[in-house]
């Protein structure tokens, strides 16, 4: 079995990210997504192939939804193993491990993430605690996906092309299975960073909200560029009805012939 398998179908994915209550606070949550077990009722319902939480989240909802026990092989847990707030609006941030691998692997994780703030002033720190959850995580034969987010003052645009590229390549030499981007405005600038990337995989997030139609777009052509699928919460959770909105996501992820739509 490939590292991947457990968190890909057909080597395409979707992610249900729900790691904003830490990231942002409850202001991103209506009245119905606050509630973390909705989140899991609702990726379990769409299938997704993992659902991306903090341990707290893991430990306290996983194995209680109303769903029960079903939702461990049908909803594979991806636990992010480190996180900030973002009360302190740091130019150059840095994402404390608040949760190892042995622990992800208790609360029934499959696989785990991490995010490296490439060229932020703390990015040797994040560099080497990331090395270390790749060791670990390989040692239980389970995947890593390293969030490669450019940011800092050295990082005037975190968009470019170049920064792009060089942020999921330092994921590929790092030993990262995945990487989850944030995607850089052009398609040119994306299957720059996919091919950068070699043989670790890339996923988009998905971002603020925007109108479905608009968002459904992007889906599309990020797909053009080779990367296997994205990892999206507010663009799935804060929509009126958050599983089409998964349905119409899946049907552009796993079509066929997305890599060969002409740019
Ligand atoms: P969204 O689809 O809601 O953008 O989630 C993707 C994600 O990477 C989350 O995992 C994370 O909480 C958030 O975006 C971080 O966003 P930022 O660092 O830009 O505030």
């Amino acid at each position: 079995m490939e590292l991947l398998d457990r968190i890909t179908k057909e080597e395409r994915a979707l992610f249900l990210a729900y790691d904003q209550g830490l990231e942002h606070g409850p202001t991103d949550f209506t009245d119905v997504s606050v509630d973390p077990a909705k989140i899991f009722e609702l990726g379990l319902a769409g299938k997704c192939t993992g659902i991306i939480v903090q341990k707290g989240i893991a430990q306290k909802y996983y194995w209680e939804t109303s769903v029960g026990r079903a939702i461990q092989t049908q909803l594979p847990l991806i636990i992010k193993l480190n996180g900030k707030t973002n009360l302190l609006q740091d130019t150059d941030p840095y994402a404390p491990l608040l949760c190892t691998v042995a622990e992800a692997k208790t609360l029934g994780a499959v696989a785990v993430g991490y995010t490296v703030y490439v060229g932020s002033e703390f990015e040797s720190k994040m560099t080497e605690e990331f090395a270390a959850v790749i060791r670990d995580s390989h040692e239980e034969g389970m995947p890593v996906i390293g969030w490669m987010y450019p940011r800092g003052r050295h990082i005037p645009d975190p968009h470019d092309e170049i920064i792009v590229a060089y942020a999921s390549r330092l994921g590929l030499e790092l030993g990262a299975d995945m990487v989850k981007m944030q995607y850089p405005h052009t398609q040119q600038a994306m299957r720059h960073a996919v091919q950068a990337a070699g043989k670790t995989k890339v996923v988009i997030s998905g971002g603020t909200k925007t109108d479905e139609a608009s968002f459904l777009q992007l889906a599309t052509d990020i797909m053009a560029t080779g990367a296997i699928g994205m990892a999206v919460g507010r663009n799935i959770w804060q929509q009126d009805d958050p599983l089409s909105v998964i349905e119409k996501l899946k049907s552009i992820i796993f079509a066929k012939d997305s890599e060969n739509i002409s740019l």
